[in-house]
C-alpha cells in the first residue's frame, strides 16, 4: 500500500513535470549565432549544420576546479541536470576546460573553443581564459542557460572554432560607492555583470567628500562618522575589512581584479571630517551630503597627513591581490600645484613601501611619476600634451574619456538619472572611439586599456546602476577585448540587441536605446 502510494506520488510529479516542461516555452532550437558573441571575438569559424547539445547526462571535465563548479553551478539552476565535475579531467565528458593545447597566440586570458557534435572543449593556457572561454560558451547557449529557473531546453550550441584574446590587459569598470553608498550584494551582483562581458578590473571609488566606505583599524571614527551619510544625507554606510574582502574574493572567482581608491588629496572632506588633526587650521569641517567638487584638501604640509595616509594604504594594500591601489589626484582645486607635488610624489613612494603600485586620475601626470604609475584620463579632449609627453616617457595610460566611457552622463536629454557636463553618451558615442588612437601622441602601446566609470552622485539602487550600464558598459567591454579591425557600429548593435533576451530574461534595467534594433 504504502509503496503503491509512493509510485502513484511519483507519477504525479511525473506527470506534472511533463506538463511543466510542455506548458515552458522550450528555448529556440536554433543555435545562438557565433556573430552575436559580446565583446567580438578576434575570429570565429561557425561550422554549419554541426551542433552540441547538452543532455541530462552532461559532465564538466575540467583543470581548475572552480571554473568548472562555476559553470556547472549556473547550468544545474537552469537544465536542473546533474552536471557532475570532474578535476582533475575524465574522459568523455561533454564540456572539458582544459590547460593545454591552446595556441600560443591566446595569450594569458585568451582561450580557444572547439564545438562539436561530441561536446565542448575549451583550451587555454591560464585560468583566466578558460573563464573568458566559459563566459563565450555561456552566450552561445540559449539565454535562458543563465536564468534561475528550470527550463525544459533543449540546450544546443552551434558547432564551429572560436580563437580569442583581448586587445588590452586593462578592462576595468568603476563604482563610486561614495557618493551613494552600495552593498555586498549590490556590489556582487554588478561583479556578475560585468564579467560576462569579459571584464577585468573592478575599480572601486571608496572615499570621496560625501563618505568614507572603508574600515581602517584604529582610525574607527572614519567609518563611524565619515562614512554615516551620502549625497542627499542619506544613512551611507562602510565595508568591514571582511566584506571588503569578501568583495575582493567574490570578484576574483571571477577573474576580476578589484582596484581600491582612496582619493586624495582632494575629495577628501569625508576624512577631513572625522579627524580634525588631518586639517591646516586643526578644525574639522562638516560632514558633506552636496554634489560640488574641489573644495576639500589634505594638509599637504602636516606630517601626520602622511602618518595617516601610510596607515591606510598599508591596510588596504595587506587586503588587496591585485598590484594597484588608486590614489585619486583629480580635481585638487583647494590644493597649491607645488603642494599638489610634493604630495602625489609622496603619496606614490608610500604606495610602493606597501607593496604595489599607484593608478591615478590623469591630473598626476603634474607630479613625478613614479615607475610603474599609470594613469587614467578622464577629460574629453582629444589632446593633452601633458599626458602625452608622460606616455612617450612609458607611463601606461587607462583610456577614460568622460564623453565616452562615463556612465553617469545622461543618454539623451531626458535621462531621469546622471549628469550632463560631459556631454549626451547614446549608445553609438559610447562605442564610437578608439582607444589606442583617441589622444594625440598616446598610440596602442601606451594604452593599458580602458574603465568605464560610474558615479553615483544620481544612482542610488541596482535598478539604477544597470539603467545606466546596460548597453553602454557592453560597449566600453568590446573596445577594450575586441580587435580594432572586429569594429562595425551596425554589427555591434545587433550583437547588443541580441543580449537584450538574457538581460530581461536576468532582471537587469537596462535602457532600451533607440539605436539598438532589439527583438
Ligand atoms: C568628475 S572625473 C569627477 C567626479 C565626479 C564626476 C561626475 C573625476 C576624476 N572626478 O568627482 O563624480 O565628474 O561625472
Amino acid at each position: 500500500m504504502a509503496s503503491r502510494v509512493r509510485r502513484l506520488g511519483l507519477a504525479v510529479i511525473l506527470a506534472a513535470g511533463v506538463l511543466m516542461s510542455a506548458m515552458t516555452p522550450a528555448a529556440s532550437a536554433a543555435p545562438v549565432p557565433y556573430s552575436s558573441i559580446v565583446p567580438a571575438p578576434a575570429s570565429s569559424t561557425p561550422a554549419s549544420g554541426e551542433t552540441f547539445t547538452l543532455g541530462s547526462g552532461v559532465a564538466v571535465s575540467t583543470d581548475v576546479a572552480g571554473i568548472g563548479d562555476y559553470l556547472a553551478a549556473i547550468l544545474r539552476r537552469s537544465t536542473g541536470y546533474a552536471i557532475p565535475v570532474h578535476s582533475p579531467p575524465s574522459d568523455g565528458d561533454g564540456v572539458r576546460l582544459l590547460l593545454s593545447g591552446a595556441p600560443d597566440g591566446v595569450g594569458d586570458e585568451g582561450y580557444q573553443l572547439d564545438v562539436t557534435a561530441a561536446g565542448v572543449v575549451i583550451r587555454a593556457k591560464q585560468a583566466a581564459g578558460l573563464f573568458a572561454g566559459v563566459q563565450t560558451l555561456l552566450q552561445l547557449l540559449p539565454p535562458a542557460a543563465q536564468g534561475s529557473t528550470v527550463t525544459a531546453g533543449p540546450w544546443v550550441v552551434g558547432g564551429g572554432k572560436i580563437v580569442d584574446h583581448p586587445r588590452f590587459g586593462y578592462r576595468g569598470a568603476m563604482l563610486d560607492v561614495s557618493r551613494h553608498f552600495f552593498s555586498v550584494a549590490q556590489v556582487e551582483r554588478y561583479v556578475d555583470q560585468i564579467a560576462r562581458y569579459k571584464i577585468n578590473r573592478l575599480h572601486l571609488h571608496l572615499s570621496d567628500d560625501q563618505g568614507w566606505r572603508i574600515a581602517i583599524d584604529g582610525r574607527d571614527r572614519l567609518t563611524g562618522y565619515g562614512g554615516s551619510t551620502q549625497v542627499g544625507g542619506g544613512p551611507g554606510g562602510f565595508y568591514t575589512q571582511a566584506q571588503y574582502a569578501e568583495i575582493v574574493a567574490y570578484a576574483q572567482q571571477r577573474y576580476i581584479t578589484v582596484v581600491p581608491e582612496i582619493d586624495m588629496p582632494g575629495h577628501s572632506n569625508a576624512a577631513l571630517a572625522s579627524y580634525a588633526e588631518l586639517n591646516c587650521n586643526g578644525k574639522a569641517p562638516a560632514l558633506y551630503t552636496g554634489t560640488d567638487v574641489g573644495f576639500s584638501s589634505f594638509c599637504t604640509s602636516k606630517e601626520i597627513t602622511y602618518t595617516f595616509l601610510d596607515t591606510v594604504i598599508a591596510q588596504l594594500a595587506a587586503l588587496t591581490p591585485g598590484g594597484y591601489v588608486h590614489i585619486g589626484g583629480d580635481e585638487a582645486k583647494s590644493t597649491k600645484p607645488a603642494d599638489y607635488r610634493t604630495f602625489m610624489d609622496r603619496i606614490q613612494q608610500i604606495t610602493a613601501a606597501h607593496g604595489k603600485k599607484a593608478l591615478a586620475w590623469h591630473e598626476i601626470v603634474n607630479a613625478s611619476l613614479a615607475a610603474g604609475t599609470v594613469a587614467q584620463f578622464w577629460d574629453t579632449t582629444t589632446s593633452d600634451s601633458a599626458v602625452a609627453a608622460a606616455a612617450k616617457k612609458g607611463t601606461k595610460i587607462v583610456m577614460s574619456p568622460a564623453n565616452h566611457t562615463y556612465l553617469d552622463m545622461k543618454y539623451t536629454s531626458s535621462t531621469k538619472l546622471g549628469l550632463d557636463w560631459a556631454g549626451l553618451v547614446e549608445v553609438k558615442k559610447a562605442y564610437g572611439w578608439n582607444p589606442g588612437a583617441y589622444l594625440s601622441g598616446v598610440t596602442e602601446s601606451m594604452v593599458a586599456g580602458v574603465e568605464a566609470p560610474l558615479w553615483t552622485e544620481t544612482i542610488k539602487t541596482s535598478a539604477d546602476i544597470e539603467y545606466m550600464a546596460f548597453p553602454r558598459l557592453p560597449a566600453i567591454a568590446e573596445l577594450g577585448w575586441s580587435a580594432w579591425g572586429t569594429h562595425d557600429w551596425t554589427a555591434f548593435s545587433k550583437r547588443l540587441a541580441a543580449q537584450g533576451p538574457l538581460w530581461k530574461l536576468l532582471g537587469i534595467n537596462y535602457y532600451k536605446s533607440p539605436q539598438v534594433p532589439w527583438p
